[in-house]
């Protein structure tokens, strides 16, 4: 399970208590219209050595205004808009601003930007000390034009199912091909979809699954019951193909005898809906005995929250 969107939506109220960049000097006001965030960088140092960093990008290709947070500037207001994936629902908040000599005021304070090629970029910058170490931590935010009524339609109506469905059990499962493109699936509410591949002796697997939601990707045995281990966030950080989407697990198999595994993707919470990509893949990489078993995050699973 992961944070990172919890972190959105803190940087979305930091962002509009002040950025670095200096603001444009146009007569008319450039931020009028409505922007989707697309990309987004954090870096994070701790006493000047890098520490962490997290670049983001939303995919056009599919439904990305699902996950993206979009911002109406209108001629006094500025709302954000953010989908809640767990409801057929959206955050909505509203604030005044005033534009004047190109400067954005908000709330009595500037917020300085960019506007440039159509695009509003933000940054924001914080530094800290604490316990003797010092620590600075970097975003910024990349927005285009969103042409779209807000909110989009598919913020409000329950996500549909994919192509696969039935797909709730190992009996029912889709068989993928070793090598081949992505298949794209969708997780509706209490959704999981089961898989299933050819493994052969002496090859190493990689099931790839790429998403901005919280996947969970669990594998089996050829019977489709006996539990084998699982990947939650890429626990072993594999460098490997996302086909353009942020890798959310990497399950590394290393397969002793050929047969039929089968295994299933879900949300780490059971309410987590949205899209996501799988993918099976052979590899050359021997990343030794497969993670065991780690019954604590196996049992803390559902118990979570449905904030990432
Ligand atoms: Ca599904
Ligand atoms: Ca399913
Ligand atoms: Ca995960």
């Amino acid at each position: 399970m992961k944070k990172m969107y919890a972190v959105l939506l803190l940087s979305m109220a930091l962002f509009f208590s002040g950025c670095p960049f200096g603001s444009d000097d146009k007569d008319d006001n450039p931020l009028i219209g409505k922007w989707y965030l697309y990309r987004m960088t954090e870096v994070e140092y701790v006493n000047g050595e890098l520490e962490e960093s997290y670049d983001q990008t939303y995919n056009p290709v599919w439904d990305n205004y699902f996950y993206a947070v979009i911002i109406e500037f209108t001629d006094k207001k500025m709302i954000t808009y953010d989908n809640v994936y767990s409801n057929d629902d959206y955050y909505y908040d509203e604030e005044s601003y005033e534009y004047k000599n190109g400067k954005l005021i908000v709330e009595g304070e500037e917020v300085p930007f960019e506007v440039k090629n159509g695009m509003l970029v933000t940054e924001w910058i914080e530094e800290d000390v604490w316990d003797g170490d010092s620590y600075r931590y970097e975003e910024t935010m990349y927005f285009k034009k969103f042409e779209g009524e807000l909110p989009p339609a598919s913020w409000l109506s329950p996500i549909a199912g994919d192509q696969y469905e039935a797909d709730n059990s190992y009996q029912t499962s889709t068989h993928l091909t070793v090598g081949a493109n992505f298949q794209q699936h969708t997780l509706t509410a209490d959704d999981i979809d089961w898989f299933s591949f050819d493994a052969v002796e002496g090859k190493q697997y990689l099931i790839i699954v790429g998403s901005y939601m919280d996947t969970y990707v669990s594998l089996y045995g050829p019977d489709g019951t006996t539990y084998i281990t699982y990947d939650d966030d890429n626990e072993r950080d594999v460098a490997v193909d996302d086909f353009g989407y942020p890798l959310e697990s990497v399950l590394y198999w290393s397969a002793a005898r050929s047969e039929k595994l089968y295994f299933n993707v879900q949300g780490y919470n059971a309410s987590y809906k949205g899209y996501y990509i799988v993918s099976v893949q052979e590899t050359n990489m021997n990343l030794g005995k497969a993670a065991s078993a780690d019954k604590k995050v196996r049992e803390t699973k559902f118990r979570n929250p449905a904030i990432k």
